[in-house]
């Protein structure tokens, strides 16, 4: 098949003479725990959902090759880079995915989004708000070119959370007084767990906080359709060296060699912070990574004046509202099944009852990105939401620095 202009302008394979849809090559960078999720929902979304254009698995790119090779073999990658720039320049590479570490966010995407492609950047958009402005710049720039930014919060995507934003939006909680999102897990709970790169602030920017507390802040500012205008904040770091790593290290696991000894850990454990909505509804926010028995405990719980909506991640096919307009003597938290197809991102899937998974929100995550390629729309959430997350997270950074305590005075 020869090649197409897309309407965004970024070219794509035309399709075939039967009618099959253009094709969307995907080029993807870093092939660890996201790598390995974004590889599903490349692999998937064409499959269940009717696209304007079927993703394609083109390339993916790591450092080493034996391992990349492996990993392109065992998520159907159709080939292995080991120079991130290599794959950016190949030519059946329209979709830049970038899930590395946060420290090589910015290089990589404003490279990309020059060289013409649109662009999946895992959250924390970056390790710092000044890279996060300079990306969004490149993307506001690529965007009049035709070419699209996103932030992968895949957690917008949980059919439960979009619907959650669509009665918000109906008006169905009236005006919000409270927004209560906590982001729990406990895999630093061991003082031995090795020192990797989500350890470290040269790599990863901040830890709990731009690791859960990022997907709070957006999730708060998301459903309440509002930003945060002010915060105030507490940080710890609970264990302050760790041993190294003995060899390699993945996602959430890794083994650390006491003959390799011990390093520093320069990032939180854990961040608590409230804050002020623009309309005045405050939020409150706990992401740690030291909770023990709580594996990826996301809950977010709205209050308005008219109702209140609650939601638990590993319970993440559930819904509970309350209508408060109801006759007090009916009224109460009611569990909505969203698994009905007229639920977001339902219509592709199984019939009701027939639950859905964390992977899925990478697969919804794919789709809505070939949808804002093809229709030429902004992405949600765009570079611009992710520089806003970013700037909340430098001012809970700086609240918590500032460390304004007022000690009670003793009877
Ligand atoms: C690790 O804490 C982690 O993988 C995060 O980095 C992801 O963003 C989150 O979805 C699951 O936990």
């Amino acid at each position: 098949a020869g090649k197409e202009e897309t309407e965004t302008g970024a070219r794509a394979e035309a399709g075939t003479a039967s009618g099959a849809p253009p094709t969307l090559g995907v080029g993807m960078v870093g092939y660890a725990f996201m790598g390995a999720a974004h590889s599903q929902g490349w692999r998937t979304a064409g499959r269940v959902f009717d696209l304007p254009a079927r993703p394609v698995l083109a390339a993916v790119c790591g450092r080493d090759r034996t391992a990349v090779r492996a990993a392109a073999d065992q998520h159907g990658w159709a080939a292995a880079e080991t120079d991130w720039r290599a794959l950016i320049a190949r030519d059946d590479v329209q979709i830049v995915d970038i899930c590395t570490p946060g420290d090589s966010h910015a290089e990589i995407a404003v490279a990309a989004l020059e060289a013409g492609k649109h662009v999946l950047c895992e959250k924390p958009l970056a390790n710092s708000v000044a890279e996060a402005e300079t990306m969004t710049a490149a993307a506001a720039r690529a965007r009049a070119r035709g070419q699209v930014a996103m932030v992968g919060f895949n957690y917008r995507r949980v059919p439960a959370m979009m619907y959650a934003r669509r009665l918000i939006a109906e008006g169905r909680l009236g005006a919000l007084r409270h927004v209560r999102v906590t982001y729990l897990q406990d895999w630093l709970v061991d003082p031995e767990f090795p020192l990797t790169w989500r350890l470290q602030r040269q790599h990863a920017g901040s830890g709990a906080l731009g690791d859960l507390g990022a997907h709070i802040v957006d999730l708060a500012q998301f459903l309440a359709g509002e930003p945060l205008v002010g915060v105030s904040a507490l940080t710890e770091t609970f264990v302050r060296s760790r041993p190294l790593p003995a060899g390699a290290t993945a996602g959430l696991s890794g083994a650390g060699g006491a003959e390799a000894g011990r390093g520093e850990v320069t990032v939180d454990d854990a961040a608590l912070f409230t804050g002020r909505l623009a309309s005045g509804a405050l939020a409150s926010f706990e992401a740690t990574r030291t909770a023990a028995g709580r594996k990826n405990a996301l809950r977010v719980e709205l209050n308005g004046e008219r109702g209140s909506l609650a939601f638990d991640l590993e319970r993440l096919n559930e819904l509970s509202f309350h209508d408060h307009t109801e006759p007090a003597v009916t009224a109460g938290f009611r569990r909505i099944l969203v698994t009905e197809p007229g639920h977001p991102y339902l219509e592709g899937w199984w019939p009701p009852g027939h639950a859905l998974g964390y992977e899925h929100t990478f697969v919804h995550q794919a789709r809505d990105l070939v949808h804002a390629i093809a229709t030429g729309t902004d992405p949600q959430p765009s570079f611009a939401d992710g520089l806003q997350v970013q700037r909340v997270l430098a001012a809970v950074e700086e609240s918590a620095e500032k460390n304004a305590v007022y000690t009670p005075v003793p009877l």
